[in-house]
């Protein structure tokens, strides 16, 4: 072949793949002229999506299937990942609602936790009664979202992938082929899988300077008190629907931290404890206050001094975070399986990123955990790490007779939120107590009891009394 036909040759073959990918009626033309025109989103932008034929032409069929009988057979540990896509009208801020979409009546969805190698089974089913059929997208899986697609209500579908690479990734709703994927995840269709290194965690290292400056490195061992930490947004219009306009002119309604704006701020038992009285607040910002509330009442996160601690952290959301901790240095940030700084003060992620914060809290405390963005601060990205007891209320509890003896963490008295505690995995140090907190449907709230987590709103009357006698 000459050059001169060759390079034709290669000119139609990338024409030929561009009409492939792109599919014939989305054209340049369409997305210079009149699609998606922030300014005029009076129309619907979904249904303008639609008309130019999808997103699912501009998806490439890449990437293996894979076949969950042969996966089996391959004596790899399978992990059943079972997910049920469920609409249901969830709390805000300002004692009003809005309508969620999540993963088994939870925001986020479940944590997956499984160790490198490990096959996944997913399986999603949608209930009869539900609006609209949802999809699924596994980050730790290498496969297109397009090779599961998406499950109509009334119907069942699973795929399974093996989980390679080990690390914090997203999963995500997919959508109804795709349609409305923007619109199912910022209304609550997401969470995380952990994939645990084939070989455990390492030891944290962290550096110290002697009383004469001298460099000293202490070690911690790898065993750590983990929590979970999803970065989202909110876009909602008045009536508590997704706002697609608000999406595409990054105007959030809300951050939310685990789904909740301000979800681990003090509440009134805090003020009762630290003030002395239920109605005078100890912190700037505290939203979700009053018994009521139930496992919306804002908790805090309780860690010993002294102790590694390990944070799985994802962005979600349409908006950088910029991660840092008031008072602290994050002590190592890994992605994937591999160090990527030690020793900062702020890392940050872009969208659908994730890390691993590894740190120690040296001094008694409360630390706030913000994304570095006033915006962000201002509308919800803000939550407190309590190390120590920083309060001295260890002659409160144990002079009410609450606690024998003095603890080293309040976590022993009031547990820590159980949307902030993963699954236990390789070198995981199991929580004190875990309390019932989050965004979860009524019938969540019921297992989670059922499973013996702490109802800390009937839990904190008794407590009260014990102390004010
Ligand atoms: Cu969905």
């Amino acid at each position: 072949m000459n050059k001169r036909v060759s390079m034709l040759f290669t000119i139609a073959a990338v024409a030929v793949m561009g009409a492939t990918l792109f599919g014939s009626t989305y054209t340049q033309t369409q997305i210079g002229a009149q699609s998606l025109d922030i300014n005029k989103m009076d129309v619907d932008v979904i249904e303008q999506i639609h008309q130019m034929g999808g997103l699912q032409l501009v998806m490439p069929q890449a990437f293996a299937e894979t076949d969950c009988g042969a996966l089996a057979d391959t004596g790899r540990n399978v992990v059943e990942f079972n997910l049920t896509g469920e609409s249901v009208e969830l709390p805000i801020m300002g004692g009003k609602t809005y309508n969620a979409m999540t993963f088994s009546g939870q925001v986020p969805g479940p944590t997956l936790r499984v160790t490198q190698g490990d096959v996944v089974q997913m399986t999603l089913t949608i209930p009869a009664d539900e609006v609209t059929g949802h999809g699924n997208d596994m980050h730790a899986s290498q496969m297109t979202a397009l090779a599961f697609d998406s499950v109509n209500p009334g119907e069942t579908s699973q795929y399974c992938y093996i989980a390679e690479s080990a690390g914090v990734f997203k999963y995500h709703c997919s959508g109804v082929h795709l349609i409305g994927m923007d619109q199912h995840v910022f209304s609550g269709m997401y969470g995380i899988a952990i994939v645990d290194p084939a070989n455990g965690y390492k030891k944290l290292m962290v550096e110290k300077t002697s009383g004469s400056g001298e460099l000293d490195r202490v070690f911690y061992d790898a065993d750590a008190l983990e929590f979970q930490l999803q970065f989202n947004q909110l876009y909602l219009n008045e009536d508590g629907n997704y706002d697609a306009g608000a999406m595409f002119q990054h105007h959030n309604t809300a951050t939310v931290v685990n789904g909740i704006q301000f979800g681990y701020v003090p509440n009134m038992a805090h003020n009762l404890l630290i003030k002395g009285d239920p109605a005078t607040n100890m912190f700037v910002a505290q939203p979700w206050n009053g018994l009521e509330l139930e496992n919306m009442q804002s908790q805090l996160m309780y860690v010993e001094n002294d102790q590694h601690v390990r944070l799985f952290i994802e962005n979600h959301g349409n908006e950088p975070v910029f991660f840092h901790i008031v008072g602290e240095i994050l002590d190592r940030v890994t992605q994937g399986n591999r160090t990527q700084s030690a020793a900062t003060e702020t890392w940050l992620l872009g969208g659908s990123q994730n890390m691993i914060v590894d740190l120690v809290f040296d001094e008694p405390g409360a630390y706030a955990l913000v994304n570095h963005d006033y915006a962000a601060i201002y509308t919800g990205a803000l939550g407190l790490f309590v190390a120590g007891d920083p309060f001295n209320l260890n002659p409160v509890f144990v002079g009410a007779g609450v606690i024998p003896e003095p603890v080293v963490s309040y976590a022993y008295v009031l547990g820590n939120p159980s949307d902030a505690v993963p699954p236990m995995g390789l070198n995981s140090i199991a929580h004190p107590a875990i309390n019932i907190h989050g965004l979860y449907s009524d019938s969540v709230v019921s297992e989670l009891k059922a499973d013996g987590l702490i109802p800390l709103w009937e839990v904190i009357p008794v407590v009260a009394e014990m102390i004010l006698g």
